[in-house]
């Protein structure tokens, strides 16, 4: 098939889903195009199948607001004209299913068909998409897209919810690199980090409020104030980074907290990690959780959304109500005090993520794309 994945290419889940699915369909055979306004970053080496295709905006005095839609649709149109695309499959639906269903109209005037894929992240539903100044946007454009999907039951069900859509949503999981995200052994770099053999407490997101990452820093310092000797890595980068080094200071925790910034090799860290703090306001499925079950890192989380679906309580880490930072400090103390529970919770971690491989999700997705072509084309010719 000839495929066009629209993504946003920062430091998000949807990206990397995006990139990942992408990845995987070109493997496969198919020939991929990536479609969106920066190269998305995990797609940083030569991949053979897949182009990319940046969308600029042309800038004008009259435009305080460029029209990134816009532009977004026009490339769409020509990548279906000049690539024969079959299927069109956008992550995060603001402004992306919007732009595909402007594409295909136009497409539909020149006699020219495509398949439209929508596929439901998170914030696109949960707090953007249901903001008034979108939600009936979102709304018309998830009933006109030719099939949905979304990463987690939960989001299925607060998208019938929030929006007027009874439509079938398709429930596939967000998936992981087996291979890639594995345990290793990286001594030395445990030894720099943590020359008193401390243990390593993990965090890694965008720094969106809705990542409570002021929260992680609370929990470690409840651990250190237990007498745990410990260090707190901090990864990625975002706007709420200023109001947590704030928080390090105010509990006097600098000195142990290390903050990464964004990093490519993520499993690196997830290597020499003890435990993964997740302690956010809203989490349709948590792929960053994911990803770090898949390095044999138990998770603490809150009870939001999709985690308490991924993360089993008790058994791959702890899932803790939300806010409630003294419940995700004695889990955290509880594993760290036990070593043959954290083992165990460890080993629990990555076999729970094998539920979650790569390959059988990217076929879940394959799947899908051949049912929406049938169901456009009334049959499949590709
Ligand atoms: O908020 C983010 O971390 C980014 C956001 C996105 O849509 O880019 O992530 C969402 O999609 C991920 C991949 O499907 C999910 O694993 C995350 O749980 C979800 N984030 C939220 O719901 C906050």
């Amino acid at each position: 098939m000839n495929i066009g994945i629209v993504c946003y290419p920062t430091y998000g889940g949807s990206g990397v889903v995006a990139t990942e699915l992408g990845i995987g369909l070109a493997k496969r055979g198919h020939k991929v195009h990536f479609l969106s306004y920066a190269r998305p970053q995990r797609l940083n080496e030569f991949e053979h199948n897949i182009d990319f295709h940046e969308v600029a905006v042309n800038v004008y005095p009259l435009f305080e607001y460029p029209p990134y839609d816009l532009a977004l649709a026009s490339h769409m149109v020509n990548l279906v004209k000049y690539q024969k695309l079959d299927v069109l499959h956008v992550h995060y639906a603001i402004p992306h299913a919007t732009s595909a269903y402007l594409a295909r109209e136009i497409l539909g005037d020149m006699g020219k068909q495509v398949a439209i894929i929508t596929t439901l992240h998170g914030t696109d539903i949960t707090i953007v998409g249901s903001d008034p100044s979108y939600l009936p946007v979102v709304e018309f454009s998830i009933n006109k897209s030719d099939s949905v999907t979304a990463v987690s039951e939960y989001l299925r069900d607060e998208t019938y919810s929030k929006f007027g859509t009874t439509r079938n949503i398709h429930v596939i999981p967000n998936f992981v690199d087996l291979d890639r995200f594995k345990r290793v052994e990286r001594s030395h770099f445990k030894k720099a980090i943590c020359p008193d053999g401390e243990f390593v407490l993990t965090h890694v997101s965008n720094f969106r409020r809705v990542k409570n990452v002021s929260h992680t820093v609370e929990i470690f310092a409840k651990v250190i104030k237990h007498g745990i000797k410990a260090k707190l890595l901090l990864v990625g980068d975002g706007p709420d980074r200023v109001n947590v080094e704030e928080r390090c200071r105010e509990l006097g925790v600098c000195d142990h907290v290390r903050m990464l910034g964004k990093q490519e090799k993520v499993e690196e860290i997830l290597s020499i990690s003890d435990i993964f703090l997740m302690p956010s306001g809203s989490e349709t499925f948590g792929l960053a959780a994911l990803e770090a079950m898949s390095c044999s890192v138990p998770v603490i989380s809150s009870d939001v959304g999709g985690l308490p679906g991924l993360n089993i309580d008790g058994e791959t880490g702890y899932v803790c109500k939300l806010d409630d930072i003294d419940a995700m400090g004695d889990a955290a103390i509880s594993l760290l005090e036990n070593p043959e529970r954290l083992k165990s919770f460890s080993d629990a971690a990555r076999v729970r993520a094998e539920m979650f491989e790569l390959d059988k999700i990217v076929q879940q997705y394959e799947d899908h794309y051949i049912r929406t072509l049938k169901k456009v084309r009334g049959t499949v010719e590709v």
